[in-house]
C-alpha cells in the first residue's frame, strides 16, 4: 500500500489510517494494492460476460467474441448496463418514499406523516393533479398514483418533464431520448444488452441516456421531492463536520447509507426522553446521532445532524474506537465494515431487506414498525456503550462550522420570492456561472484532493458552486461551506454571497437531490426562455467510483450540461463510444463530458465554456 501521506489530504483520515495499520486492521487502501494492477481487459471494458458462449476478450488478435460482437458493441453494452446499475439505485430508493406516502395515506404508519403540506399540493399542481378544494388525502393519493406510474410502462413520459424546458424535451423526442418510464428504461436496457440484440452502439448510447433520464427526472426527483414531503423541506442551517462529530462521552450512532426513512427515525428514537435517560444512567453525556455518506447528507439538510465523513471516511470512522452502533440502510456501504466493526465493539446494523450483510445485525425496517425498531436499534447501542475500550478510542480532531440546507425553496425565499435576483446577478457577471462538484471519493486518488481543488479554483472565477453527495464533506472540512468563505471567492461572488450571508459553495444535499440541481437549471432557462445548453452552467464528478454517479454524469450531459470526470468510465477500448461521450454528444444534445486530472485545466475548461455560453446570451464575458 501507499505511504498514508499520499492517501488523502485530511489529518483526521490520515491519523486513522496509521491507527489502523497499527492495530493491524485491514482497509479500503491495502485492499487496493492487493488488486493492483487491475484486468486491463476490464479496465478498457472491452471483456464480455453475458453469455455462456464466452466470457470473451477482445483484443487486435481477436477482434470480436464468439458471437461476432466487436469492441464497440461491448464496451457500449457494458456501459449502458452500468448506468442501468446506477439509475436503478437512485430510482428504487424514489419508489421507497413513495410507498412510505402510500403507507401514510393508508393509515398503516404514525412514524411518518405529511410534514410540508404546502410542497404536496405544489408537486401536485406541477404534474397536472387537481388541487383546488379537494382534501390533502385525495391529493396526496393521485400524486402516489401519478408517481408510481412514473415507474411503470404504460406513459409517454415521465410526470416531471413538466419541468423540462420544450427545447430541451424536442431534442430528446427527435433523438428517442424521451424516458418513458423508469421500470421500463432499465429492463429495456437490460433486454438490448442480451445477446443478439442492439448491436450498434451509438444507438445502445442513446438508450443509456434515456436510461439515465429516467433516473434524474424521474426517479431521483420522486426520491428528493417526497422526501421534503414527509419529513420537511431543508432550509438553510448550521452544523458540523469531520471525525470530531463523534463524541468521547456520548453513546455514538452513525447512521450510513442512503434513505431517511431509516435515519430519520433513528434521530427520532435517539431523542426519545426514555433512552436518553438510560444512555445517562450507563455513564454517557447523551446519545450522538452523526451522518456518513447521502443519508448523512439527508439528515444534515433537513435536521441539521453532522456529518461525520464521506465515502473514504466510512471505515476509519469506526476505527476512531468510538462508534457504539453503524446503522445502514443501501448503497455505498462497503462490506468491510462488518469485520472493522467486529474489531471494535460497534455493532453493525442492516435495516433493508435488499441490502443485507453477512454478519450483521437485522432489523426489518418498514413504515408500520420503524420507530419502534428504531428504539431497538438505539437501545442495542446504549448497551454497547459499556463495551468500549477507552484505551483504543481516538477522535483526532475538532469539528467544523458548515452551513447546509439549500433547496431551491430556500435560495428562492432567500432572494425575496423569485429567480429574478439570480438572474440579474449572472447577467451583471457577479455570478459568472455554477457549476455542480457532486459524487464521491475513490481510493485511486487522494481522498478529497480534487473535490476540494476543483471547488476553490472555480469560486476564484465566480463561479457559483453547488456540492452535494460526498463532496459535501470534502468542502465543508475546506471551510468552503461557511459564510467566510467569501474570502476565498472572486470579487463577484464575494459581493453577492456577502450581501445574502451565504457561502459561495452551496449545499445542495445528496446524491438523489442531484435532481435539485436539475430543476434549478430548467428553471433558469425557462426563466430565460433558453434551453438548458445554453445556460453558463458545468458539472463535475473529479472523484467519483460509482454506477450512481456514471448515472448522474450521464443525466446531466442529456440535459445539456457540460459535465467533467476526474477519470474515465471504462470505455476506452472503444474509440466509437469514447468519441460520442467526449465530442460526439454535443452535436446530439448540446453538451458533452470531459475527462481531465487537473483541476486547475479543469477549472479553466469551465471557464471557456462559461465565457462562450455568457456570449451566446449576449452577456459580457
Ligand atoms: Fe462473448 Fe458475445 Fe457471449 Fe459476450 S455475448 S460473452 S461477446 S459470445
Ligand atoms: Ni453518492 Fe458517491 Fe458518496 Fe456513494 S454516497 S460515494 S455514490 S457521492
Ligand atoms: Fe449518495
Amino acid at each position: 500500500p501507499k505511504p498514508i501521506e499520499e492517501l488523502s489530504i485530511w489529518d483526521d483520515a490520515k491519523a486513522m489510517i496509521a491507527k489502523a495499520r497499527a492495530e493491524g486492521i485491514e482497509t479500503v487502501h491495502e485492499r487496493l494494492a492487493q488488486q493492483t494492477p487491475h484486468c486491463k481487459f476490464c479496465e478498457l471494458g472491452t471483456t464480455c460476460r453475458n453469455c455462456t458462449m464466452g466470457p470473451c476478450r477482445i483484443s487486435a488478435k481477436m477482434p470480436r467474441g464468439v458471437c461476432g460482437a466487436d469492441a464497440d458493441v461491448i464496451v457500449a453494452r457494458n456501459f449502458g448496463r452500468f448506468i442501468a446499475g446506477g439509475s436503478a439505485g437512485h430510482s428504487d430508493h424514489g419508489r421507497d418514499l413513495i410507498e412510505v406516502l402510500e403507507a401514510i395515506i393508508e393509515g398503516e404508519t404514525k412514524d411518518y406523516k405529511i410534514t410540508d403540506e404546502a410542497k404536496l399540493k405544489a408537486l401536485a399542481a406541477e404534474t397536472g393533479i387537481e388541487v383546488e378544494g379537494r382534501e390533502l388525502k385525495d391529493v396526496a393519493t393521485d400524486v402516489m398514483e401519478n408517481f408510481f406510474a412514473d415507474f411503470g410502462s404504460r406513459k409517454k413520459e415521465i410526470s416531471f418533464l413538466s419541468r423540462v424546458p420544450q427545447k430541451r424535451k424536442d431534442i430528446w423526442a427527435k433523438l428517442g431520448m424521451t424516458p418513458r418510464g423508469v421500470d421500463r428504461e432499465i429492463a429495456e436496457m437490460m433486454h438490448r444488452t442480451h445477446m443478439g440484440c442492439d448491436n450498434d452502439a451509438p444507438n445502445t448510447m442513446i438508450h443509456a441516456a434515456r436510461t439515465s433520464l429516467s433516473d434524474g427526472w424521474g426517479g431521483s426527483m420522486i426520491g428528493t421531492e417526497l422526501s421534503d414531503v414527509i419529513f420537511g423541506t431543508p432550509t438553510p442551517k448550521m452544523s458540523t463536520a469531520n471525525l470530531g462529530v463523534i463524541k468521547e462521552d456520548k453513546v455514538n450512532i452513525l447512521v450510513h447509507g442512503h434513505n431517511p426513512v431509516v435515519s430519520e427515525m433513528i434521530l427520532a428514537a435517539a431523542r426519545d426522553p426514555e433512552l436518553v435517560e438510560k444512555a445517562e444512567k450507563l455513564g454517557a453525556k447523551g446519545i450522538n446521532v452523526a451522518g456518513l455518506c447521502c443519508t448523512g447528507n439527508e439528515l444534515l439538510m433537513r435536521q441539521g445532524i453532522p456529518m461525520a465523513g464521506n465515502h473514504l471516511m466510512t471505515e476509519l470512522a469506526i476505527i476512531t474506537g468510538a462508534v457504539e452502533a453503524v446503522v445502514v440502510d443501501y448503497q455505498c456501504i462497503m462490506p468491510s465494515l462488518v469485520q472493522i466493526a467486529g474489531c471494535y465493539h460497534t455493532k453493525f446494523i442492516d435495516t433493508a431487506n435488499k441490502a443485507r450483510f453477512s454478519g450483521a445485525i437485522h432489523f426489518d425496517i418498514e413504515p408500520h414498525n420503524a420507530l419502534q425498531q428504531a428504539k431497538e436499534i438505539v437501545n442495542l447501542a446504549i448497551e454497547g456503550f459499556a463495551e468500549r475500550d477507552a484505551g483504543r478510542v481516538d477522535i483526532p480532531c475538532e469539528p467544523v462550522e458548515i452551513m447546509t440546507g439549500f433547496s431551491n425553496e430556500a435560495v428562492i425565499a432567500a432572494l425575496g420570492g423569485s429567480l429574478d435576483p439570480l438572474v440579474q446577478a449572472i447577467a451583471a457577471g457577479d455570478i459568472r456561472g455554477a457549476v455542480g462538484i457532486v459524487g464521491c471519493n475513490n481510493p485511486k486518488i487522494k481522498q478529497d484532493s480534487m473535490n476540494v481543488e476543483l471547488a476553490k479554483e472555480l469560486i476564484k472565477k465566480d463561479i457559483l458552486v453547488l456540492v452535494t453527495g460526498c463532496v459535501t464533506t470534502a468542502a465543508g472540512k475546506a471551510g468552503l461551506l461557511v459564510p467566510d468563505a467569501i474570502e476565498m471567492a472572486g470579487p463577484g461572488l464575494k459581493k453577492v454571497c456577502g450581501a445574502l450571508g451565504i457561502p459561495p459553495v452551496l449545499h445542495y444535499g445528496s446524491c438523489v437531490d442531484n435532481a435539485r440541481i436539475l430543476q434549478l437549471c430548467a428553471a433558469l432557462a425557462n426563466a430565460l426562455n433558453v434551453d438548458i445548453s445554453d445556460l453558463p452552467v458545468g458539472a463535475s464528478s473529479p472523484e467519483w467510483y460509482s454506477e450512481k454517479a456514471a448515472a448522474i454524469g450521464l443525466y446531466a450531459v442529456a440535459s445539456g450540461i457540460y459535465t467533467h470526470l476526474g477519470h474515465p468510465p471504462n470505455i476506452l477500448g472503444s474509440e466509437v463510444v469514447t468519441d460520442l461521450a467526449t465530442s460526439g454528444l454535443e452535436d446530439l444534445v448540446g453538451a458533452t463530458f470531459f475527462i481531465e486530472p487537473d483541476m486547475v485545466k479543469t477549472a479553466e475548461m469551465f471557464d471557456e465554456r462559461i465565457k462562450a455560453k455568457r456570449k451566446g446570451l449576449g452577456l459580457s464575458e
